[in-house]
């Protein structure tokens, strides 16, 4: 199904991932929460295990959930860093160790921005096939609001990795 405008201009994006603590237990309170904040019904990835980028070394936990809201970019960060911090994550936090819950807006809206609290899209979505892979599940026909790159050429470029669908699944 090729996406309206309309869908392009109101979809927002938000990637998700785990590796402390109880990873699916963390994902299943984060599944409640977006579905709560989301003005229509979300649309979740599959989950996928994936091999964790930079210095942490327990897999990841890893999903994409696209949803709508009214909210503006900012006020959409505060909620999920509240929502962060309410799973566990501090939030002075080392950047790039293990978090229990981190939730990064992925694409707000198509908005091309680059503040110092937040840049959209985001800045690493291309180098993260953690990432692309879920976001293709929820959007196959999703193009980088910026650079208009197709998700498939996106997929296909990025630097590979370990990542596999996992057994568990929202259960
Ligand atoms: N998040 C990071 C750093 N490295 N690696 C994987 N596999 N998954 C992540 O979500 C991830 C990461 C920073 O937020
Ligand atoms: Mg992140
Ligand atoms: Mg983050």
């Amino acid at each position: 199904m090729v996406p309206t405008k309309k869908d392009d201009q109101s979809s927002i994006y938000i990637a998700i991932g785990s590796n402390e603590g109880d990873p699916k237990e963390h994902l299943l309170q984060a599944r409640a929460f977006l579905t709560s904040i989301s003005s229509s019904t979300p649309i979740f990835s599959k989950v996928y295990i994936t091999e964790p980028i930079g210095p942490s070394s327990t897999d990841f936990l890893n999903a994409v959930v696209k949803i709508e809201s009214d909210s503006t970019a900012l006020e959409l960060l505060k909620r999920l860093k509240e929502q962060e911090r309410e799973q566990g994550r501090p939030s002075r936090y080392p950047k790039w160790t293990a978090r229990t819950l981190d939730l990064d807006i992925i694409d707000f809206k198509g908005l091309n921005s680059k503040q110092e609290a937040l840049s959209l899209p985001h800045p690493e979505l291309e180098n993260r096939l953690f990432v692309l892979l879920p976001l293709f599940d929820v959007a196959p026909t999703w193009v980088h609001p910026v650079t208009h790159t197709p998700i498939q050429d996106l997929i296909k470029h990025a630097e590979k990795m370990r990542i596999e669908t996992s057994a568990w699944q929202w259960e």
